[in-house]
C-alpha cells in the first residue's frame, strides 16, 4: 500500500487564489500607492507563474513596467511580496478560507490507516500554516510530518525540486506516495518527481489545463452525498 500522501496547498487544500491570493496583492499594490490591479482574468493569466514574487516580477515583464534605475527590483518585490503576505495571512486568520470538500475527510481516514501526510507547496510557509490552524481541528499542523514550502528550493514548480525535498525529507521512494494537485504546473512538479500516482481536483482556474500523465482527474474530492465527477475524457497514463 501506499506509505504517504503529499498535498500541494494552494487550489488544491483551499481554493486560495481568486479570492485570497489575488485580492492580497491587490491590497499591496493599493497599500504602497501603485495603481495595478490584478482582476480575476488577469490573475488567471499570472497563475501561469507559480510563486507570489515570480508571479510580480512576470507581471512587471509582461506590462512592461520598468524601476527607476536606482531602485533594486529585488527589494521592491519582495517588500511588495512582504505586504501581501500579511494581508494574506490576515484573511486566513479571519477564517475567511476554507479547506475543500472532502480534504478534512480524507486527511482524517489516512491518520486512522496509519498513511503519513506531506505537504509540497510553492507558498510561503507561514501561509500554510495560518489556514491549517484556522481549518478547526486542534494541532493541525503536528499531522503532517513533511510541510514543504517556498523558497526553501531554488526552483518552483513546475520544476519538481519541491517534491524531491517532500520525499527527501519524509525518507520515501515516489513509488510509495500519492500526490495531490490542481494544476498542470502542480501536475508536471509531481509527475517530474516520480510521482505517478497523482489525483487532481480541478477548480475555476484550472479546469481546462491538460495535467499530462495524471491518471485520475476530479472536480474535488467529495463528500458523502456529493461524489466527484471524474473528467473520462482527460483520463490518461
Ligand atoms: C501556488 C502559487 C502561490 C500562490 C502565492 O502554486 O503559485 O505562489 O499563488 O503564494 P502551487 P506566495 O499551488 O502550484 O504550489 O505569494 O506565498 O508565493
Ligand atoms: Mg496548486
Amino acid at each position: 500500500g501506499f506509505k504517504a500522501l503529499i498535498f500541494d496547498v494552494d487550489g488544491t487544500v483551499a481554493d486560495t487564489e481568486r479570492d485570497g491570493h489575488r485580492p492580497a496583492f491587490n491590497a499591496a499594490f493599493a497599500e504602497v500607492g501603485l495603481d495595478w490591479h490584478w482582476d480575476a482574468s488577469l490573475y488567471g493569466e499570472l497563475l501561469a507563474v507559480t510563486g507570489g514574487k515570480e508571479r510580480i516580477r512576470y507581471f512587471m515583464t509582461r506590462a512592461g513596467i520598468q524601476l527607476d534605475p536606482d531602485r533594486d527590483a529585488d527589494a521592491f518585490v519582495a517588500d511588495l511580496h512582504r505586504r501581501k503576505t500579511a494581508h494574506y495571512l490576515a484573511m486566513l486568520g479571519r477564517g475567511a478560507i476554507p479547506l475543500r470538500a472532502g480534504v478534512m475527510r480524507l486527511w482524517k481516514e489516512a491518520r486512522a490507516a496509519g498513511t503519513r501526510l506531506a505537504i509540497a507547496t510553492t507558498t510561503t510557509p507561514e501561509n500554510v500554516a495560518e489556514l491549517l490552524a484556522h481549518a478547526g481541528e486542534p494541532n493541525l499542523a503536528d499531522w503532517f510530518e513533511v510541510i514543504a514550502a517556498g523558497d526553501v528550493v531554488p526552483a518552483k514548480k513546475p520544476a519538481p525540486d519541491i517534491y524531491h525535498l517532500a520525499l527527501e525529507q519524509l525518507g520515501l521512494d515516489a513509488a510509495d506516495c500519492i500526490a495531490f494537485e490542481d494544476s498542470d504546473n502542480g501536475a508536471r512538479a509531481a509527475l517530474d518527481a516520480g510521482l505517478k500516482s497523482l489525483v487532481i481536483t480541478t477548480n475555476a482556474y484550472t479546469a481546462g489545463q491538460d495535467f499530462g500523465a495524471a491518471p485520475l482527474i476530479l472536480d474535488q474530492l467529495g463528500e458523502p452525498g456529493s461524489p466527484p465527477k471524474v473528467k473520462v475524457g482527460e483520463l490518461g497514463g
